[in-house]
């Protein structure tokens, strides 16, 4: 069953309800390496007449089949590469199908496979299909009753959903064990785990008074570096009780981690597999980042018990329903458990750098896309983090408790059903006696809007007149666009601070005027917390800028105003290359100000001490002007250094550090003090400093940031220190990947000399996820200097990759294109070189589906 892939897309347009239901299926799996069989008794009704029944497979061998009991022969079904047609199905009756699949084949991480002596199955999107014959599409809930025989001592684990409900040892060293899962689900959230773990058990009793057991797997001998998941998910989960009166439903929460995985974590019911990177953790291993994003990501997929497995999508284009909804609901909870402003800077960071690149490419989707040909290539910036930014927008409309009335009224009214996006929104429309028909437009339009506000001030009248635009342009596909149903949180705000009011201002046409009686004095128009996933146009000068980066309540308003004083200021060099660009004295006081003494929010003054990276810069144009931007970032990140040298040498005294904590003062105390070393790097005193930060530090933030300043600075020690970490860690796999991502940072020509070393390394594997973005994935998306080179070696780099990697894992092959889907915004030399490589890879045999869907979307 090989040959040329099919390129069919599906389209929304095209849903057709269910012609059969599969209500009960009973499994059992007899695990082996290269020929696991797989026996599969459904329960099928009919749902519409004369309609044959259609079942998804993929690289299965049938080795029987029966309707009844009674075998079909060859003439009463057909068999093509990707379907199982059984055209004269009765109307009620129980089908048996056995099949064998080839697990330690299968490198592309879907379906069921065995990588690391561990067996584990990936079904979402469309991977249970590569499991058994099944319609493979989220409508169909089923109950399963799962069965797994394999041998004892090589997998003393057998998990599944649900429930276990018997565990035999049989003869030959086998064991068999049973699982039952109450829960209609459909099948993307089948999961079997196989292996050799060490178990970590806690209980977690909820507020109703049920005693929840949790039980993490991890590799042998990792225990330890398990407790942090552990005690978040706790945390997560009396989270979602308090907030959204949300209660766990089964008895018991199982999370596995492995090493080979294609995303970060999976929501299976009471099952869910995790990236390893997402569970293991220790105080010399973790850096704050990671801690955060375990228990962010553990969160994630706890929630989706609710939005996504009690509640879940009717189709793959209605995906952002869970996702946005889930990728929402963890942000709240990540912003309780930390710095709110911190939470909301690093989402808008993602949005304006990979969202609205994405919006601006040829990938460019609404979050409840049209069209697709590889699902897999919708798990996107757009989906997930547009489409929380959509949800968000619906909480600052409907305040919070209306949000959670209407929350609430969705869960209840859908329970146990696959839904859409629009009965999410009639929900909230009921349960807030509002009409959302317009909002509904962010489920539909692609793009990114650009409002611009023109402000004049009437001061013999005190008032303040706004005229507010939005603009829309065409993305693929999409020509036309409407106005949106926009809210704007905005604080007025005057310099005198007679003026200091906050309003929500709702958009809804092309343009608008709002007045303000009884200003009495000129404001600023300060915009709060990204109201909306839109780019905002003021003419700010340096003066409005520095009052709101002062005054302003909102973090994040005053954050995002440093941001657009950098903006400018690059801009200007880009626009004139020959400039040397000065910083004016108003703002280095004020940055002087903010080094002597820091807020109390140590994570937001580092902040606001920071440049923007490159991509965000380079997202705000059309054509990307990359020697002016990182020219510009490192003449203005030098003379920072030079001019407050003393200050950054002060306040990084005095910023002292204990013995290491994760909690959100320290994780501040630890991103102000770094941020100053990063900037001492470049004076003179800096190389003594840097080594030894590198040499007291007892973490691993700490140590990382003295390697990137090292590296960015570069400086001589740079090598020496290195080294030192590499040795230091060459027998754990994770800090390993950290080394080789800063390696393939290295913004010096010598990094091709370690991306050839290090994909020779003994941990590094083509067929491990985790190894091939650490070092590749790194290099594309983090060392601009070096994968933007003008000659084309950094994009002749990436495309061997993906060349590469497309065989062994066309998911991961199909995420790492990424960057040269954009040749358009570049000058005409990188241009070229990006689509020779475009080109060169649209014409291999056997492209993946994923690959062919991006590149030829990108090609002219
Ligand atoms: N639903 C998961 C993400 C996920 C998606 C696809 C996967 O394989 C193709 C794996 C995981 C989440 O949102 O966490
Ligand atoms: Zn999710």
């Amino acid at each position: 069953m090989s040959g040329e892939p099919t390129r069919n897309s599906r389209r929304l347009a095209d849903y057709r309800k269910p012609g059969f239901l599969i209500p009960q299926i009973e499994l059992t799996f007899e695990l082996a390496a290269d020929a696991t069989r797989v026996t599969a008794l459904m329960q099928v009704k009919r749902q519409q007449p004369t309609v044959p029944l259609v079942l998804d497979g993929q690289q299965l061998e049938l080795q029987y089949i029966a309707i009844n009991n009674i075998e079909l022969r060859a003439d009463q079904y057909q068999l093509t590469s990707e379907q199982l047609i059984i055209s004269d199905a009765p109307a009620e009756f129980s089908l048996q199908i056995t099949t064998t699949i080839n697990p330690a084949a299968n490198t592309a991480l879907e379906g069921l496979y065995l990588a690391d002596n561990v067996f584990c199955t990936q079904c979402e999107a469309e991977g249970f299909r590569r499991i058994m014959f099944f319609p493979d599409r989220p409508d169909i809930l089923s109950v399963y009753t799962t069965h797994i025989i394999a041998d004892q001592q090589q997998y003393p684990y057998l998990l599944a959903n649900g429930n276990n409900i018997s565990t035999e040892k049989l003869a030959n060293g086998k064991s068999r064990v049973s699982w039952h899962d109450p829960f209609a689900k459909p099948c993307y959230l089948f999961a079997l785990v196989a292996g050799n773990f060490d178990c970590l058990s806690d209980s977690f009793t909820t507020a109703s008074g049920r005693k929840v057991s949790l039980q993490l797997f991890v590799e042998p001998g990792q225990q330890s570096k398990g407790q942090f998941a552990i005690a978040a998910l706790k945390r997560a989960m009396r989270w979602d009780e308090s907030r959204y009166n949300l209660e766990y439903d089964l008895d018991v929460y199982m999370v596995v981690a492995v090493d080979f995985f294609n995303m970060g974590a999976m929501e299976n019911k009471g099952l869910n597999v995790f990236n390893s990177k997402y569970v293991l953790a220790d105080d010399s291993i973790a850096t704050d980042k990671d801690y955060f994003n375990i228990e962010s990501i553990i969160g994630h997929e706890y929630f989706h018990n609710w939005t996504g497995n009690r509640v879940t999508c009717r189709d793959w284009f209605q995906l952002s329903l869970k996702e946005g909804l889930t990728v929402f609901r963890d942000q709240e909870f990540s912003a309780d458990m930390g710095s709110a402003t911190l939470n909301r800077i690093d989402a808008v960071k993602l949005i304006r750098t990979a969202q609205f690149a994405e919006d601006s490419g040829p990938m460019a989707h609404p979050i409840r896309p049209e069209q697709v040909l590889e699902m897999n290539n919708f798990y996107t910036v757009t989906v997930y983090d547009k489409g929380a930014e959509v949800i968000r927008m619906l909480q600052t409309i409907l305040g919070q408790s209306g949000f959670n009335r209407g929350l609430a009224c969705y869960l209840q009214r859908h329970d146990g059903q696959a839904v859409t996006c629009d009965d999410f929104i009639s929900a909230m429309e009921d349960a807030n006696e509002v009409n959302l028909q317009q909002f509904r437009l962010w489920y539909s339009q692609a793009g990114t809007p650009t409002v611009a506000i023109h402000q004049r001030y009437d001061s013999d009248n005190a008032t303040l007149h706004l005229s507010i635009s939005q603009r829309h342009t065409a993305t693929v596909g999409q020509p036309d666009k409407q106005a949106l149903l926009i809210p704007l949180q905005v604080q007025l705000l005057s310099s005198d601070r007679k003026v200091n009011q906050q309003h929500l201002i709702m958009l809804s046409q092309l343009t608008e005027q709002f007045t303000f009686a009884d200003i009495a004095s000129e404001p600023v128009v300060v915009w709060e917390n990204f109201s909306a996933p839109v780019k905002l146009q003021q003419d700010y000068k340096l003066p409005q800028l520095l009052l709101i980066a002062k005054h302003a309540s909102n973090g994040f308003a005053r954050w995002d105003a440093m941001q657009v004083f950098w903006s400018d200021l690059i801009r200007q060099k880009a626009e004139q290359p020959t400039l040397s660009l000065t910083l004016p004295d108003d703002l280095i006081k004020l940055m002087r100000q903010w080094l002597q003494q820091p807020l109390s929010d140590k994570a937001l003054t580092a902040e606001l001490l920071s440049l923007p990276d490159f991509d965000t810069l380079a997202e705000q144009y059309q054509h990307i002007p990359v020697e002016a931007i990182l020219c510009g970032l490192q003449s203005i990140k030098q003379q920072l250094a030079d001019v407050l040298a003393a200050e950054w040498q002060q306040c990084y005294q005095a910023t002292t550090s204990g013995p290491y904590h994760y909690n959100e003062n320290e994780v501040g105390a630890r991103a102000l003090r770094n941020r100053c070393l990063n900037y001492l790097a470049l004076v003179p005193q800096g190389s003594q400093l840097v080594q030894q930060h590198y040499s007291d530090s007892d973490n691993m933030t700490d140590t990382l940031a003295a390697l990137t300043s090292a590296q960015q600075a570069k400086l001589a020690s740079f090598g020496e220190l290195a080294t030192d970490f590499s040795h230091k860690w060459q027998n754990n796999v994770q800090v390993t990947d950290k080394y080789f991502s800063l390696m393939a940072c290295d913004p010096t020509d010598e990094v091709f000399t370690h991306l050839t070393a290090l994909s020779q390394h003994s941990l590094f594997s083509w067929k491990n996820p985790n190894r091939v973005r650490a070092l590749f994935g790194a290099f594309s998306m983090r060392n601009p200097q070096q994968f933007h080179r003008a000659d084309g070696k950094g994009y002749s780099c990436l495309a061997q990759v993906v060349a590469r990697m497309d065989p062994i894992n066309p998911q991961v092959a199909a995420r790492l294109i990424t960057p040269l889907l954009a040749w358009q915004r570049f000058n005409d030399q990188r241009r070229d070189h990006m689509l020779a490589e475009l080109k060169q890879l649209a014409a291999t045999s056997n492209l993946s589906n994923d690959l062919y869907e991006k590149i030829s979307k990108s090609l002219p």
